[in-house]
């Protein structure tokens, strides 16, 4: 059973009654900065791009190269908004797609060049483009599970290194107990895929273990990576890989918000987590890794809080971005509030939150079925949809406090525009605006102090055709805290209307929400979008219009 609107609902739904909040008031920052309803239209928006093979794999390579730099990559399209600076890209999913397309580079060159950046720090000891390069023996230290592997010698010594291998420095030990630590809550706990062995790797470390090395990346501005091994072994889309974790996390070299410890235990736990999403599927869309490996880091470290950073990159921010939009720039870890949302959205009554449907989407997404196909068959089976997910999402967004365990702390979404109706202007003329897929906007109407007595509000929308993925609600906010959401009917066109009681003394005010709930795509051009695809019903065009009567 869902805790707020029920499954499939058509009639109204009454979402959630707080009576210990106040009637929501909007967070300093957000719908303050929104417009009075004058011009409501959009930025065009851009288009995505799709690349031949050879390009795409030309630009792999050059953003791998560009990874222990420290210098964020290139820059690629984006849809109408620059990411903040900290949207840098993500050396896994750079070092992913290098080996995704490695056999797509044209020459044989350009294809050690690649294997090169891939291999091991063992494998050899001359860097390619500053990825670490162990240049003496290696030490290693295991558990059942996993192996570090360190150096004494240079820059990349751990903590606690005295140049003899046969003493274990403090911070290997610390970080073989934490990624342990990690590997079994991950695995065992929550029921994930363990990640493949390697044992018939190129390089295999030793042995079938998970193997961690250690090396000093915070001069790349790097905290850790993961890299698959030998895709060319490649069955059903599942392969092995290897972890590279920085040696110290120094807070000299990665500031003091969190201890190096913190800061070891979230990137451990989103860097193993790439490792079981290798298992999975290793090519699998860039919001689905990025997203789940940043929500998976509040869950096994639930007061470091480090992925919050993200907020300023996710849906929270930009409702009018693509839920599954990521470029090198805008690197998809915001996406892990849509997980953190469904896992809360489909707790058990009595419980914080669902620690298996995340899980379910993963298994779901094993092998060719792609993000949204098996999110979509997840929240089928649990008598809903994408569209009503995205719906309440918007929701939770926009009023954040009053619905997320931890929502005190983000911003509520913008709103597109606001209106306040009085007596003597009780109409609003049609507004225009442009929805990308998996996006959203919201208009705020307000009852003024004039309206007294019983008023209605009248909403009309007029969208794209209903098989573009095209939804409208109501969300009526009532003085007592409680809130209502109501779907406006469309017809197959997408036109439709619906009106809501719109009494001051009761009602706060009304929000429109305007869905784009497409999953629509051509598969397979080398985007970041979903299944790398082009989307069929991105920027289209949708109007609304209000007014209030007796
Ligand atoms: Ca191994
Ligand atoms: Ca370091
Ligand atoms: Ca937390
Ligand atoms: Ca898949
Ligand atoms: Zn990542």
């Amino acid at each position: 059973m869902l805790k707020l609107l029920t499954g499939g609902a058509l009639a109204a739904v009454l979402v959630v009654v707080v009576p210990s909040l106040p009637a929501v008031a909007d967070p300093a920052g957000s719908s303050a900065s929104a417009p009075e309803v004058a011009s409501a239209t959009t930025a065009e928006p851009s288009p995505v791009s799709s690349e031949s093979a050879a390009a795409a794999a030309g630009d792999a390579l050059a953003a791998a190269g560009e990874v222990f730099d420290g210098v964020p990559a290139s820059s690629h399209p984006t849809l109408g908004q620059q990411p903040p600076a900290e949207a840098e890209p993500d050396a896994t999913v750079t070092l992913r797609d290098l080996a995704m397309r490695l056999p797509d580079l044209p020459t044989s060159r350009e294809r050690r060049s690649a294997q090169r950046i891939l291999q091991r720090p063992t494998d050899g000891d001359v860097s390619q483009t500053g990825e670490p390069k162990y240049t003496v023996d290696a030490a290693v230290t295991c558990t059942t599970s996993v192996c570090v592997h360190w150096v004494e010698n240079d820059a990349n010594a751990p903590t606690g290194s005295d140049g003899d291998p046969a003493t274990i420095p403090s911070w290997v030990s610390t970080t073989l107990s934490t990624v342990d630590s990690v590997y079994t809550t991950e695995t065992r706990t929550l029921g994930y895929r363990a990640p493949l062995t390697d044992v018939s790797a190129a390089d295999n470390g030793g042995d079938g273990r998970l193997d961690v090395y250690l090396a000093d990346v915070s001069g790349a501005g790097l905290f850790g990576y993961c890299v698959p091994d030998d895709p060319a072994q490649d069955t059903n889309r599942s392969v092995s890989g290897y972890c590279v974790l920085d040696n110290d996390f120094a807070s000299a070299q990665y500031g003091t918000a969190h201890t190096p410890l913190q800061n070891l235990q979230v990137t451990a736990a989103h860097e193993i987590f790439h490792t079981v999403q290798f298992a999975y599927d290793w090519t699998e869309d860039l919001w689905l890794m990025e997203g789940t490996a940043a929500w998976i880091e509040d869950e096994l470290f639930d007061g470091v809080d480090d992925n919050r950073r993200y907020l300023a990159i996710s849906p929270l921010a930009a409702s009018d971005l693509p839920l599954d939009f990521s470029s090198d720039q805008w690197a998809g870890y915001g996406s892990w509030a849509f997980w953190r949302f469904l896992s809360e959205w489909m707790a058990p009554r009595g419980a914080s939150e669902d620690q298996t449907v995340i899980r379910q989407v993963w298994e779901a997404a094993a092998g060719s079925t792609y993000s949204t196909a098996a999110l979509g068959r997840v929240l089928a089976a649990q008598g809903t949809s994408l569209a009503e997910a995205l719906t309440v999402f918007g929701i939770w967004n926009r009023n954040p406090g009053q619905f997320y365990t931890e929502g005190r702390a983000y911003h509520a979404t913008p709103l597109l525009a606001r209106r306040t109706f009085t007596r003597g202007s009780r109409s609003l003329r049609t507004h225009v605006t442009r929805l990308h897929h998996l996006a959203q906007r919201f208009v705020r109407f307000t009852p003024g102090t004039s309206l007294r007595g019983h008023w209605r509000l009248r909403v009309a929308v007029a969208m794209p055709a209903r098989s573009r993925g095209s939804h409208a609600w109501l969300v009526v906010h009532r003085r007592s805290g409680g809130v209502g959401a109501y779907p406006v009917p469309l017809n197959r066109s997408g036109d439709g209307a619906r009106t809501v009681g719109f009494d001051r003394r009761t009602t706060a005010y009304v929000e429109l929400s305007l869905v784009n709930a497409s999953t629509r795509f051509t598969c397979g051009r080398r985007t970041y979008l979903t299944c790398a695809g082009v989307p069929l019903d991105d920027g289209l065009q949708s109007a609304f219009a209000a007014r209030v009567t007796r």
